[in-house]
């Protein structure tokens, strides 16, 4: 692939996030939400301000820049000070205890194993935060999944949590890494997938998603694929959204955003396969122009491109 071509791909994934999140923000927790009352919201002349799904996205590939790659202790430490700076950003109710304990000298591979009586969360928040890791390790899907993984257990450490990740990493890799969006193989993208998760609740959704393609009613997807704050009734929900509408990058965020529920959080994963899938093009500008923060996503996809690890060994693709 060229490499503005390449670029594009990086920049429309990071700003698929955060116009996701953004957008959705206002309409969290609704059952439904109306295409008008969506458009009234791109219509209004204030900044829409993105979330926690976005200020985590921020952590996860400045901690990935800084450190020329992963550094769990690193990352931890930027997350935790991210929060502690801007409180106010929407967090889901656990990251913030881990922060604690972080400050408390947690190590960063432990903080979050005691949450939810020992489970570790299974929340979409370390999903939703994952887009960099699949944008910087792109060639080589098992190192996406083991750094999903790593990036994951910071915050949540329950299998469902951490596969929501791997899930959401590896279909942003290998969108960027499709060269030609026309060609694109609905099915074995959804195979690639399957074949990455061992949770029954991810292969019973992923293995739905075809059927409720291409037209499905918004509750019969709801129902199949759910719409809350759990990853696993989230991330497969944004894959499907991305699916249905992979031609335009307005019309997934839309579609991710009337289907209520997570609307921020399912938006801003849509936002991210589409943009990887679309590039920066598909986006238009008045979209980008309404939201905050785009210029420095940009500037990190610019700085993810120019880093994008090597393949490792006969792992590579
Ligand atoms: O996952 P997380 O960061 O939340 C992300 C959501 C997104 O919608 C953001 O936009 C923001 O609004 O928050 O936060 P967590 O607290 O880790 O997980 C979310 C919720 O999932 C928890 O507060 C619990 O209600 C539920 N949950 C669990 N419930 C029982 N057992 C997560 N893990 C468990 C569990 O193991
Ligand atoms: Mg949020
Ligand atoms: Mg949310």
């Amino acid at each position: 692939m060229d490499e503005s071509s390449l670029k594009s791909k990086f920049r429309g994934a990071l700003v698929g996030v955060v116009i996701g999140d953004a957008l959705g923000a206002p309409f969290e927790g609704m059952q439904t939400v109306s295409r008008p009352a969506i458009e009234d919201v791109l219509d209004a002349d204030v900044a829409l301000g993105y979330t926690d799904d976005t200020h985590m996205t921020i952590g996860i590939a400045g901690s990935l820049i800084e450190r020329g790659g992963f550094d769990g202790a690193h990352m931890a430490e930027v997350l935790a000070r991210n929060y502690f700076a801007q409180p106010w950003r929407g967090y889901g109710p656990a990251p913030p205890e881990v922060f604690r304990r972080l400050r408390e000298g947690a190590r960063w591979d432990q903080a979050a194993r005691t949450l939810f009586g020992g489970q570790g969360s299974f929340g979409n928040g370390s999903a939703m935060r994952v887009t960099p890791v699949g944008l910087l390790a792109h060639r080589d899907l098992d190192q996406v999944a083991d750094l999903a993984e790593q990036t994951s257990i910071i915050t949540h450490t329950h299998m469902l949590g951490i596969e929501g990740a791997v899930l959401q990493a590896c279909a942003v890799a290998i969108l960027v890494r499709a060269v030609d969006e026309n060609t694109f193989d609905v099915g074995e993208f959804v195979a690639q997938l399957r074949a990455r998760v061992r949770a029954p609740k991810y292969q019973r959704r992923l293995d739905t998603i075809e059927d409720l393609l291409p037209d499905s009613s918004a509750d019969r997807v709801v129902e199949e694929l759910g719409h809350s704050i759990a990853a696993h009734e989230s991330v497969p929900t944004a894959i499907y959204t991305f699916l249905r509408n992979a031609s335009s990058f307005t019309e997934a965020v839309t579609y991710a955003i009337e289907l209520g529920g997570d609307t921020d959080t399912i938006a801003s994963m849509a936002g991210a396969l589409s943009g990887a899938h679309l590039g920066l093009e598909a986006i238009p500008e008045g979209w980008r122009n309404r939201v905050e923060g785009t210029d420095s996503l940009i500037q990190k996809a610019d700085a993810l491109a120019e880093m994008a690890l090597p393949p490792r060994g006969s792992a590579a693709l």
